[in-house]
């Protein structure tokens, strides 16, 4: 199941490059704000870039991309799976294409990201022994951190390391490196990329539990000696329970550690999980029914206020902390790009963003812009 979610994900957008889409025509109208001016002075405004719009064959979400944002994340094509398939060998294809693409428009890249046990080779997937997971661990940074300092803004140098409870999860690098392991991949980030900011990157580290655990991470890093430069709170949040509270202590907390605060994967997800807790665990998936996709056609107005209400509360609160938080990266340009629409469920229909799936803006991206007037 997994393996045939990832195929999908990752797979079919190499697969289908060239080929036409029923949707991405629309044009872009040059009478709507954008929201890298309405918030310039207030935070870098970015999106995920997904393999088409890398490539240049998405011209309707590059028309978007360079006339809203200011950063962008590559979604995948920067993960180890992809940039590193196989021992010695390295495919920077598409991410000297996002770094071209982004210097010629005068965005900042977050590259994304050198350690993360999901995504990972497959040579790395098998009982790989210690020596060999430190001599990937130590070329795999090394390698590919060097080759872009300077010219990626910023690297996730580690992702989702932490479990809900505030522990490490018991991921191939805890297991075979050790617990300094997170260090370790700083210090060697911190040598081949001296010129890039580096920072850790995890979902629901808002929530006490799991931010108690990611302030010692930091402090541990820090009290080595060790650069870090800032946090990336991921944002994958539900309408129906959007933590204001927790992100407005996690700012407070994040930033009392003197470095930066970022929110760096948001989307809003409209839809039920099958499941209670909160979690953008990539490897939690379930099977669906009709009725765990009751917006097939679209979205009921009911719903449309709602998540207008929700992006309207949240931007309403990081322009009040908006000389503590640096970045807000959305998960995606459009809604049908989401990672939303095939997880935790495939072949759902979800409306995270705040555009449309013809690129116009929806009534949660005017409730955002209008945060930026009354502050
Ligand atoms: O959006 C990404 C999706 O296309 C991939 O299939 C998936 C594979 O693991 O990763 C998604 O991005 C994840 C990000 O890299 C890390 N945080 C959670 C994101 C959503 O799963």
């Amino acid at each position: 199941m997994i393996k045939y979610f990832r195929f999908i994900f990752i797979f079919s957008s190499l697969f289908l490059v060239g080929c036409s889409t029923t949707k991405k025509t629309a044009p872009i109208n040059s009478t709507v704000p954008s929201l890298k001016e309405i918030f310039k002075n207030d935070f870098v405004i970015g999106t995920a870039m997904d393999t088409q719009q890398i490539l240049g064959k998405d011209k309707s979400a590059d028309k978007l991309i360079q006339q809203q944002f200011n950063a962008v994340t590559p979604e995948n094509m920067m993960k180890a799976e992809v940039i590193h398939p196989g021992w010695n060998e390295y495919n920077f294809h598409y991410a000297d294409m996002l770094v071209a693409f982004a210097a010629k428009n005068n965005i900042k890249v977050n590259a994304h990201t050198l350690i993360w046990h999901s995504q990972l080779p497959a040579y790395m997937q098998h009982n790989q022994d210690a020596d060999s997971v430190k001599q990937y661990f130590e070329n795999h940074i090394s390698t590919v951190a060097s080759r872009y300092d300077g010219k990626v803004y910023s690297w996730d140098v580690v992702n989702e390391a932490l479990n809900e409870d505030g522990t490490l999860r018991n991921s191939i690098f805890l297991q075979k490196l050790g617990p300094d392991y997170i260090v370790d991949a700083f210090r060697l980030a911190q040598k081949a990329s001296p010129h890039s900011k580096l920072y850790y990157n995890d979902y629901n580290i808002e929530q006490p539990q799991k931010r108690a655990g990611a302030i010692a991470l930091i402090k541990k890093i820090q009290a080595a000696g060790v650069r870090i430069d800032g946090v990336g709170i991921q944002g994958h949040w539900n309408i129906n329970n959007l933590p204001l509270k927790n992100i407005e202590e996690s700012i407070k907390a994040f930033n009392a550690l003197g470095i930066e605060v970022m929110f760096t994967e948001l989307d809003i997800s409209v839809l039920k999980n099958p499941w209670d807790n909160n979690t953008a665990d990539i490897s939690a998936t379930a099977k669906g029914n009709a009725a765990m996709n009751p917006y097939k056609k679209n979205l009921p107005d009911s719903i449309q206020t709602k998540l207008t209400k929700a992006y309207s509360d949240l931007f309403t609160l990081f322009m009040k902390y908006k000389k503590d938080i640096s970045r807000i990266t959305f998960w995606g340009v459009d809604d049908g790009q989401s990672w939303l629409n095939n997880w935790p469920i495939a072949g759902r229909t979800n409306y995270p963003l705040l555009f449309d799936r013809n690129f116009k803006p929806k009534p949660a991206f005017y409730s955002v812009i209008a945060t930026a007037s009354k502050q």
